[in-house]
């Protein structure tokens, strides 16, 4: 069998297997959701946009005759995960997830584990704070009811809309980011707080290393639940478990 790959991308992990899929010559497509306006260049062909649920990914994979499907989506892209386990269910199609570990607190952190954005949003309290918010435009409505602190954002596009928010300054920068603009960035806002989901990776671990350099905490969201996979954490074991599969 010819492989042909669907990656369900958008993270540091999917853009570098496509890089090893397409030195290889291995046939492959990478899928964005559209979150943002000029995403990487991928050296392998790339489609952008949902695809209707687990039935409309399942009738894709079918139409484009998908022999292996990549989860290496986010960690908190849990809807396009549950469809992934289901539609390669449907189809009968090998799954595999790629995902970087989740961090872990090193000597000198001072963290905090919470369940979701709401309770970080119930757990600001009442007195004013400067809190780097980092993450991402999508879930900011989630602290209008906490209007009074000033929040640092930072996106990855100009936002269109107003911001749910109205004490906010805004920095558009993609990652992968570096301790030195980290720190400078935590500085110049005034930061006594820093709220993140735990996505893990290198791309925006740099937050985490200038927040104990300058001894402040981090409120990390838990990762969500998915639904039990073949999991792995680099991108060439994913190739790995490819020829294994196809016996080469
Ligand atoms: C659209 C594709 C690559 C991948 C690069 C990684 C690293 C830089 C760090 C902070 C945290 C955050 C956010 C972040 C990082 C990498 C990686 C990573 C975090 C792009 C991308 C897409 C997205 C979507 C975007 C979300 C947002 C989250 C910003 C491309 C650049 C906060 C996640 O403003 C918005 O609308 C942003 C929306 C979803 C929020 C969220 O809900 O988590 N990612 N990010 C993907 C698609 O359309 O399918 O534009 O090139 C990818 C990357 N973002 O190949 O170089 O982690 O792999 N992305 C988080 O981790 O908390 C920033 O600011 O410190
Ligand atoms: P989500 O909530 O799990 O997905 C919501 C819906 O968006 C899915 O049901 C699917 O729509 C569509 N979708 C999500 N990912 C897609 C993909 N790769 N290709 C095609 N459609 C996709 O996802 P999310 O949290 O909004 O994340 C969206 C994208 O941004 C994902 O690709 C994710 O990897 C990326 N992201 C990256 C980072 C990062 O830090 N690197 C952080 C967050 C998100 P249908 O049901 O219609 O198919």
């Amino acid at each position: 069998m010819t492989p042909n790959l669907l990656i369900l991308g958008g993270t540091t992990e999917a853009s570098q297997l496509a890089r090893l899929v397409a030195e290889r010559g291995i046939r492959a497509t990478l899928s964005y959701a559209g979150r943002t306006e000029t995403p990487r260049a991928q050296p392998v062909a790339v489609r952008t946009g949902g695809f209707g649920g687990a039935e409309g990914l399942a009738v894709w994979m079918r139409q484009h005759q998908v022999t292996h499907l990549i989860d290496a989506t986010h960690p908190f892209a849990a809807q396009m995960s549950q469809n992934a386990h289901a539609a390669a269910a449907l189809t009968g199609t090998p799954l595999t997830r790629l995902m970087r570990p989740a961090w872990t607190p090193a000597p000198g952190d001072d963290w905090t584990g919470l369940a979701d954005l709401e309770t970080a949003a119930m757990r600001l309290g009442a007195a004013p704070r400067r809190v780097f918010l980092a993450i991402g435009r999508l879930h900011l409505a989630v602290f209008a009811g906490q209007p009074q602190h000033d929040y640092l954002l930072r996106l990855v596009d100009p936002p269109e809309a107003p911001l749910p928010l109205p004490r906010v300054t805004v920095e558009i920068a993609r990652g992968p980011f570096d301790l030195a603009s980290d720190l400078a960035l935590l500085r110049r806002h005034g930061s006594d707080l820093i709220i993140a989901k735990n996505s893990g990776g290198r791309g925006a671990d740099a937050k985490l290393e200038a927040a104990r350099a300058l001894g402040l905490p981090v409120w990390l969201i838990d990762r969500p639940v998915l639904p039990p996979a073949e999991t792995v954490s680099d991108p060439a074991e994913v190739l790995a478990r490819l020829h294994a599969d196809l016996g080469v």
